[in-house]
């Protein structure tokens, strides 16, 4: 490696800095010594510059561990590897030193991440922008078979936190704050680098925290940046999601402002110098707080909002009515009441020519965060093809009539340098062997392994990777959660955040369902091993019981001689995105279940197909696409139409006690929730209520696709026992996931909707 243009090697670095050989140093000595070189490293590539700049902000980003992803990038993974191997040393043993940050949930987190690479990678003018949350979201631990949430927290003194010069103040009802920059600096693939922005307080006080994750939410000034997603079950919750939020867009807002003065912008021709991506509606606030600022600075309001709305635009990852942020006026009023005069005159505005009321930013006492999003970006996108339809069409059609220039659809994507070239090298270097490297820096060549989809000694190779990367996420699970698992079952894979419209629920049913079949003598051809990893929100009291439902299951199949040899049920613990890594090259199959219309996206979809998954899925979010890529024979598809869903929901006709009456199989592992052997392991309160809401109402309509998904799911297990078969689709499908690379997203954003030079 080249540093300060002077070639340096690992070894002499390590001599100069602790006098001793790489053999001789500690985990946390090498560690450290990558970490600084790899900072040293970032500071010399050249960031990327331009006139426009983009501003990406994101309550979350959930980068995962850093150090592996930071080599491969700067391209001297393999360098570091084998220097430390020739001395005895092994660079996995560095990634479990490293704690992962904890500063997102789930797929809209995860989807930041992938999009600072990419714009990292395509050399873009954009910076990240977000929080620095000291516990993150929770560290979960499963005790008595049911979801214990304690702080995980992250920040150690090597991390890859950088701490800069840059505060503002920050003011509140009442009261003010100072806020503090720290950055992260994003590699990208052989290029350019950007940063990830994340503002904090110094009066953040983490001994206010205990075991739990309770602690006083009226005290801003120490709570302020200690959890992403303070548990909102109560208003004193939901108030401190409100000072978080205009906090970062706050911040945010004086960031952009600054940088474009610096730059030479007077400010009237701010979008010359600035875009934002409104990354869901956590950071709305960013609308009015940006007029605001920019009439602090003297521009008049009419000006000052059109400017706004050249600026800003909204990326929308759901259709769940819950997740549209709307906030009590009297929450805005009392947090930020600089803020409401402003909102009042961009809904007055509206109002004055808009006649459908269903539009309106302020109704019944509330704000309506989405709405203002619309009204006033330029740009409004969905997530994957289907969704967008159902966006344009449904949800927020009304909207779509008044402007329908400004809607489009950006599939999401993944970035195969984490999702492929690190979790999985292994399949990367047969990759490369057989289609050369260039699919590294242009993911559709991934095409050219089209040509040995019958090429025998192609696909055994395929399944020897597999094969390998099974044994892996053995190895790892028992050392790390002391798992035992058969490395020669079918590994069937459910990994997402916990929510009933996922249908983790059915997932249960369908074991219930196998459990009962071998206790009755009809035994798989080949032992199934289930997987699941899942946190629940810590308010989400059903999402919370169907953990301990399936934990309960675990433990019951586990201490069954009769069944335990051909089922297997795994919860991993605390999944995250180190988890993640391990689990999703390891996978035979995708569940990609979810109600058909409640799934924006989906993006394991593609991380699962990328390593050679097959995918088991509904006609939801981005299967939609996958499906029409790979084709009919390569996935398994299965459960009502979208169309079949929204109109159920719209005519109110579902009834699940119907399906329940008429489907024997489907009765006997509903009953079997409270059984005499669930009530045994498992809390009468959590299991009965869990019955009540699927048998009484049953929200996310499981009931009626019980049937087609029990009879795809074991048709899939049976087309599994031919290998041959089964290679070839896997091939099939890593060679069509070229579409679903984040450089393509990201380049779409650019060209049509940020345009940066
Ligand atoms: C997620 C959506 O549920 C998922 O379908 C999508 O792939 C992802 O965003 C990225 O667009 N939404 C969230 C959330 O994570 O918190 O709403």
């Amino acid at each position: 490696m080249k540093i300060n243009g002077k070639e340096k090697d690992f070894a002499t670095i390590i001599k100069k800095k602790y006098g001793k050989g790489i053999a001789k140093c500690t985990t946390k000595e090498l560690y450290d010594t990558l970490l600084e070189t790899v900072k040293e490293l970032a500071k010399e590539k050249e960031s990327n510059e331009g006139k426009k700049k983009l501003y990406y902000i994101s309550a979350e980003f959930l980068i995962g561990k850093l150090l592996s992803n930071n080599l491969i990038n700067l391209g001297i993974y393999e360098e570091v590897k084998e220097t430390l191997k020739e001395n005895g040393k092994d660079l996995a043993d560095l990634e479990e030193y490293e704690a992962e940050p904890s500063l997102g949930n789930g797929g809209l987190g995860r989807l930041a991440a992938c999009f600072i690479d990419s714009i990292a990678t395509l050399g873009l003018n954009g910076d990240g922008v977000g929080l620095n949350y000291h516990y993150g979201l929770f560290k979960q631990v499963f005790e008595k078979n049911l979801q214990k949430e304690t702080p995980n927290p992250w920040i150690t003194e090597d991390s890859w936190l950088n701490k800069t010069e840059k505060t503002y103040e920050v003011n509140f009802g009442g009261f003010k704050v100072k806020s503090k920059l720290y950055d992260i600096d994003v590699v990208g693939y052989n290029n350019r680098t950007t940063k990830l922005h994340l503002f904090d307080i110094d009066t953040v006080d983490e001994s206010i925290v205990g075991e739990t994750i309770d602690f006083d939410k009226e005290q801003i000034e120490k709570n302020l940046t200690l959890f992403l997603y303070p548990d909102d079950s109560d208003d004193k919750g939901r108030l401190l999601r409100v000072y978080q939020q205009y906090f970062m867009v706050s911040n945010a807002a004086a960031l952009i402002i600054d940088e474009a003065v610096e730059k030479g912008s007077n400010l009237h021709d701010l979008a010359d110098y600035a875009t934002i991506q409104i990354n869901d509606t956590h950071p709305s606030m960013v609308i009015p707080e940006l007029v605001r600022q920019l009439q602090e600075k003297g521009l008049l309001m009419d000006e000052a909002i059109e400017i706004v709305s050249k600026v800003c635009a909204y990326t929308n990852h759901t259709i769940l009515a819950e997740a549209l942020e709307k906030w009590p006026i009297a929450f805005l009023d009392k947090a930020v009441p600089q803020l409401m005069p402003i909102i009042r005159e961009l809904d007055n505005r509206i109002k004055g020519k808009v006649k459908d009321e269903s539009t309106y930013i302020i109704k019944d006492g509330l704000v309506h965060m989405a709405h203002m999003d619309i009204h006033y970006g330029y740009s409004v996108n969905g997530v994957a093809y289907l969704h967008t339809e159902i966006l344009k069409n449904t949800e927020l059609n009304n909207f779509y009539k008044l402007y329908p220039e400004k809607f489009n659809n950006k599939t999401n994507g993944i970035t195969f340098r984490r999702w492929l070239m690190e979790c999985n090298p292994e399949l990367s270097a047969l990759i490369t062997e057989l289609i050369g490297d260039g699919w590294k820096k242009d993911a559709n060549e991934l095409e050219k392994l089209g040509n040995f989809v019958n090429d025998d000694d192609v696909l055994n190779k395929v399944l020897d990777v597999k094969h390998q990367k099974k044994v892996e996420l053995k190895n790892y699970l028992k050392a790390t959660q002391n798992i035992d698992i058969n490395e020669d079952s079918v590994f069937d894979i459910q990994v997402k955040r916990l929510h009933e419209y996922k249908r983790q629920q059915m997932n249960a049913l369908y074991v219930i369902n196998k459990y009962f079949e071998i206790k009755e003598g009809k035994l798989p051809k080949r032992p199934i091993t289930v997987f699941f990893g899942a946190k629940a929100a810590p308010a989400y009291v059903i999402a919370k019981d169907i953990i301990h439902l399936i934990l309960c299951l675990q433990q019951i199949i586990e201490k069954d001689p009769k069944v335990n040899k051909y089922l297997k049920v795994v919860m991993v613990e605390n999944y995250n995105v180190t988890l993640a890594e391990k689990l999703i090259p390891a996978c035979d199959i995708s569940e990609q279940i979810s109600l058909a219309s409640k799934e924006a996206s989906g993006t394991s979809n593609m991380k699962f197909m990328l390593n050679g998954a097959i995918t088991l899925g509904t006609m939801d979010g981005a299967n939609v696409e996958i499906a029409e890529l790979v084709g009919d024979d390569n996935i398994y598809t299965f459960g009502e139409s979208s169309e079949t869903v929204i109109k159920r929901y719209e005519d109110a006709s579902y009834v699940s006690k119907d399906y329940y009456d008429e489907d024997e199989d489907l009765q006997k592992a509903v009953d079997f929730i409270v059984s005499k052997e669930l009530l045994k392991v498992g809390c009468k309160e959590n299991l009965e209520r869990l019955y009540n809401e699927l048998l009484n109402k049953d929200w996310f309509m499981t009931f009626p696709d019980f049937k087609d998904f029990v009879e795809t799911r074991d048709k899939v297990y049976e087309d599994f026992e031919d290998r041959k078969a089964w290679a070839k689709k896997m091939l099939i499908n890593i060679s069509k996931a070229g579409f679903f690379s984040s450089d393509r997203t990201i380049a779409q954003y650019n060209d049509e909707i940020w345009k940066l030079k």
